[in-house]
């Protein structure tokens, strides 16, 4: 440690001394102005942006140490049937209590707020199901004011639940074409999957998704239970159906990978379920033993009820209005973003009387059941007498291959939807040109003029300037097969005498070049989005993974190299962790341009999909893909472009109901069935699109771009 960084961590002692004697209110921002007079500005800087990793800040601010703390308490106890369970309504509601609790009791003490609601989170968690303590005290952290300039970080799901979230402690099946090949075919053939869905940062992207959109409404901690004041997270339920699509799209291309058959929905309750999940490692949680069907669970529900629910969301999306309010034209089910997203609602969670109101319909009819929430309750309550299992938790729901089978009905409701919907008018498509051979892929490592460079601020000029300079060869030469491999890293958990093994894909690190034309006198300002499909699912609009969506300014009468770093990527979390270090820690956030933009330290901003799995794996001989880039308007589409903390496409609006940073409907251009089913029907005449034809291999080892 630097005397830069000791000398920091003992002004911020200091400061937190006082602020226990609630004196004096600790916030990074008088530090700052504090710190400035000890010179020691830029490395505050570096500390308050994020710069350190959890364990230091732990060490260094007590109240960041006893919001740890509390968040370890009890994290990896065992669930009863009857523990605390944020799929279920009534729970639900006895978060609504205690988060209401914790801002009255902040809002009445406004020097101490934060100290004294952890004062009393610790006796609770002691006292109450931890599982509800821990809910509502990261959602406090995330949404109270005083909480967020404090900046505390909620610790990486692998440090706060050890037990329940490392992976399986077993070798994985090695590279190559794996079904069918004697010995190395495991008996049951789910297991090779198992590298991705019991990925630490998978489920902890799952995790925070959800504490970030969880829920549809929330309460203005400055109005706590004034029904009208209530705060709405803008097309929460459309994000819903958007962000697991996507986790589908991409286990369909991951099991295409390694050879497994598609994933088959899960919509005929009275069959068995034949593949099981073994949880006897996964600490706190059962295993769902092979061969079971759904059952009724008393005090619950019953299978009777979650085949009601399907059968009238199917009803709706075919008759085209919800039930009851036929003659509320603001939620028909006409295709507006707003029933896209009432739709998402009443499938994950149901539709209550409130959330009719927000949606100012004339008529509000009975309750949607919570049809999504119910399956997973049900799913982990699937054997008599069992405590519950893995489906029945946020945070270890995806390691179940049953999660996939539920989701993927969940979404092909929504593609029924979809399907019935007009397509897509392409009117508003700027006047920028993009062909097929405007579209070149150039592995970082192969960059000579940025071979020793390690700060982004430096790297992305001078690949401009390379590219630039290189640019017929890059067309002409550049590369068609993306790669990825298995890594291992070691990691030593408190209390295990041996280091967890965390074997994780990771991809070879790449820059996009697009060369667009804009043959007009006026500027255009153009919205890039960039999917990528398995050639195989080409035809599926579900199935294509959002790479990335970024805004350029393309100039008048110009051609213009548009360079992009592959780990920008709208979905991934930002900035995009690397290392085995970051990859357990949280992420420290970029503070290498000087801009003056603050960003709320959140947990908001581990919201997001991990850079390691960008890429789906591939296979050994190189799995064919399309490359698709769609160029919309700028002026229209309204998203931001720059991003300095979680997802730009997952994660929204860091305001509690701030409006979702892009205009169209989630997917555009693939949120409706492709014309003919067929992407050169669609999209092959658009001199504003282009298609490119990849692979992406699966290989041993690749030269890294990205020292640890
Ligand atoms: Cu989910």
């Amino acid at each position: 440690m630097s005397l830069y960084r000791l000398n920091v961590f003992s002004l911020q002692r200091g400061l937190l001394k006082i602020e226990n004697n609630g004196m004096m209110k600790f916030s990074y921002k008088k530090m700052m102005k504090i710190s400035f007079n000890y010179g020691l500005t830029k490395n505050l800087n570096n500390l308050s942006k994020g710069g350190v990793g959890f364990r230091e800040l732990y060490d260094a601010n007590p109240l960041q140490k006893q919001f740890s703390d509390i968040l370890f308490d009890r994290a990896d106890e065992p669930a009863t049937a009857s523990s605390w369970n944020t799929f279920d309504e009534k729970d639900s509601l006895l978060e609504d209590e205690l988060i209401r609790g914790y801002y009255k009791l902040a809002n009445a003490n406004k020097n101490t707020s934060v100290k004294t609601v952890l004062d009393q989170a610790e006796k609770d968690v002691k006292t109450k199901d931890p599982r509800l303590v821990h809910q509502v005290l990261m959602r406090f952290a995330r949404t109270y004011t005083d909480a967020k300039q404090l900046r505390l970080r909620v610790p990486p799901l692998i440090l706060r639940a050890p037990k329940s979230t490392k992976p399986k402690q077993r070798p994985i099946l090695s590279p190559g074409p794996m079904i069918g090949v004697p010995g190395k075919t495991p008996e049951n053939k789910e297991d090779l999957l198992e590298y991705w869905r019991e990925d630490p940062n998978l489920n902890e992207h799952h995790e925070k998704w959800h504490l970030v959109y969880g829920k549809n409404r929330v309460d203005d901690p400055n109005n706590v239970g004034d029904e009208k004041k209530y705060l709405w997270k803008d097309r929460q339920g459309e994000l819903f159906i958007y962000m697991h699509r996507q986790i589908m799209a991409r286990y369909f291309a991951e099991r295409l990978s390694v050879g497994l058959p598609d994933v088959k929905t899960l919509d005929n309750y009275s069959e068995e379920i034949p593949e099981g999940y073994d949880a006897s490692d996964v600490a706190g949680f059962e295993s769902r033993p092979a061969g079971l069907k759904l059952r009724d669970i008393p005090d619950f529900s019953t299978v009777q009820n979650l085949a009601d629910a399907r059968d009238r969301l199917i009803k709706t999306i075919d008759q085209g209005y919800f039930d009851d309010v036929s003659n509320s034209k603001s939620i028909k089910t006409e295709g507006s973003i707003e029933s896209l997203d009432l739709l998402g609602i009443a499938i994950e969670a149901g539709i209550t009387e409130t959330t009719y109101k927000n949606y100012d319909a004339a008529l509000w009819g009975t309750n949607y059941v919570a049809f999504h929430n119910n399956g997973h309750i049900m799913i982990s309550l699937i054997k008599e007498g069992q405590n519950r299992g893995v489906m029945g938790d946020n945070k270890t729901a995806c390691r179940d291959p049953v999660f996939y089978r539920w989701h993927r009905y969940v979404d092909d409701l929504f593609v029924r939807y979809q399907s019935k919907l007009p397509p897509n008018n392409y009117n508003d498509v700027p006047e920028v040109h993009i062909s097929n051979q405007d579209v070149a892929l150039v592995f970082k490592d192969k960059i000579e003029a940025i071979k020793e460079l390690t700060k982004r601020t430096d790297i992305e000029p001078k690949v401009q300037e390379w590219g630039e300079s290189h640019i017929d060869d890059i067309f002409k030469h550049n590369i068609s097969t993306l790669e990825t491999k298995l890594k291992t890293r070691s990691l030593q958990l408190e209390g295990d005498d041996q280091p967890t093994e965390i074997q994780y894909l990771f991809p070879r690190e790449w820059y996009y070049f697009f060369r667009v034309k804009n043959p007009t006198k006026k500027e255009a300002n153009v919205t890039f989005r960039v999917f990528i499909v398995p050639t195989q699912f080409e035809h599926q609009f579900n199935r294509y993974i959002e790479v990335d969506k970024f805004q350029r300014t393309i100039k008048a009468n110009s051609e213009t190299l548009i360079t992009r770093d592959c780990d920008r990527s709208s979905v991934v979390s930002q900035p995009p962790k690397k290392t085995p270090e970051e990859l357990d820690d949280n992420a420290a956030i970029d503070d290498e341009d000087d801009t003056d933009e603050d960003v709320d330290y959140s947990d908001y901003c581990e919201c997001g999909w991990p850079f390691h799995l960008v890429l789906p794996r591939g296979n050994s001989d190189g799995l064919p893909f399309k490359l698709v880039v769609f160029l919309s308007s700028g002026e229209l589409d309204k998203i931001e472009s720059v991003r300095k903390c979680g997802s730009l496409s997952f994660c929204g609006s860091q305001q509690l109901a701030g409006k979702y940073p892009d205009s169209k409907e989630m997917g555009y251009p693939f949120n409706r069935p492709l014309t003919n089913g067929n992407l050169k029907d669609t999209f092959g005449n658009m001199k504003n699109a282009a298609i490119k034809e990849i692979k992406v291999k699966f290989v041993s080892d690749f030269p890294e771009f990205t020292k640890a």
